[in-house]
C-alpha cells in the first residue's frame, strides 16, 4: 500500500516492541524504515528480522537527529510523502492508514495526529500538552491540538518551509518545531484523532523541557 510512502520508524532501546510494530508496519506498507539510534539493546537485531530499510547510527545522536536520516534516506529514494511512527508501540497501525488516507486523498501537505482523549496521559503530559495547545493558538492563531505528536506524515516537497534544527537535549522539540514551521509558513495541514497507548516508561520531556519548549515556541514565532 502507498508506494510513495516512507514509513520512517525512529528507535533507541525498543526491542521489547519494536517486533510488533513492525509486523504490523509490514503487512501494511511497502516502504519501512527504521532509524537505530545506536540502540545499547537488541533493537538492531530485532529489527533486522523483518524486510525493511535499516539505518543504523553509530552514535546516538536524539530523535531529531533520526527524522533527519530519514527525510534524507526518504529524498535518495524519491519518496513522495514521509510518515514518522514511534517504536515503542504507542502509536496504533489503523492510525498511521488513516493519516496516510487523508494525506493522498486530500489536498494536504502536513497531517498531525492528535490525542484526543487526553486522559490516558499521566497528569504532567495531559496539562502540558494543554498548556502548549493554548500557547500555540494565542502565538500562531491556530487551533492545533497535539503540535508535538509523533505520528505524522508530510509532503517532502514542504521540506524547506518545515525544516528542523532542534537538536541534542532538545531532540524531543522537533516536531513541535515542525508544527510552528509549518503554520508560519502556511502550508496545508489537517489533524486527525488518534488513540495512543501509555508508555510504560515515561522517558519523554520532563518539566524543564516543557518550558523550555515553551519559550522556543515564542522564539520560533518572533525570529524565525
Ligand atoms: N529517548 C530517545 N528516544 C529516541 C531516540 N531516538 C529515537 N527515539 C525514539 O523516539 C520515539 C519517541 O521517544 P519517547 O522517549 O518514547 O518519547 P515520547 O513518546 O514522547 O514519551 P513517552 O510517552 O514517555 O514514551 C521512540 O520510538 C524512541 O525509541 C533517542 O535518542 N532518545
Ligand atoms: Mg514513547
Amino acid at each position: 500500500m502507498y508506494n510513495d510512502t516512507l514509513v520512517a520508524i525512529l528507535a533507541y532501546n525498543e526491542q521489547k516492541k519494536i517486533s510488533n510494530v513492525l509486523t504490523e508496519v509490514t503487512k501494511k506498507f511497502a516502504n519501512v524504515l527504521v532509524v537505530d539510534n545506536n540502540s545499547e539493546d537488541q533493537t538492531l537485531e530485532e529489527a533486522n528480522k523483518f524486510k525493511i530499510f535499516l539505518v543504523k547510527h553509530s552514535y546516538n545522536l536524539g530523535k531529531s537527529e533520526s527524522m533527519k536520516t530519514a527525510l534524507e534516506f526518504a529524498k535518495i529514494k524519491n519518496f513522495k510523502f514521509l510518515a514518522f511512527m514511534d517504536a515503542d508501540g504507542q502509536h496504533k497501525i489503523s492510525d498511521l492508514i488513516n493519516i496516510c488516507k487523508k494525506i493522498h486523498e486530500e489536498n494536504h501537505q502536513l497531517i498531525i495526529g492528535y490525542r484526543e482523549n487526553l486522559k490516558n496521559l499521566n497528569l504532567k503530559k495531559r496539562l502540558g500538552t494543554i498548556i502548549l495547545q493554548k500557547l500555540f493558538f494565542f502565538l500562531y492563531q491556530k487551533k492545533v491540538y497535539d503540535i508535538q505528536s509523533g505520528l505524522r506524515i508530510f509532503d517532502i516537497s514542504i521540506e524547506n518551509m518545515i525544516y528542523w534544527y532542534s537538536t541534542g537535549i532538545n531532540h524531543y522539540f522537533a516536531d513541535a518545531e515542525i508544527t510552528c514551521n509549518a503554520v508560519r509558513n502556511k502550508c496545508k495541514i489537517d489533524q486527525i484523532p488518534i488513540e495512543t497507548f501509555s508508555s510504560e516508561k515515561y522517558k519523554g520531556m520532563n518539566i524543564i523541557q516543557g518550558l523550555y519548549l515553551m519559550l522556543m515556541i515564542l522564539y520560533w514565532r518572533i525570529f524565525k
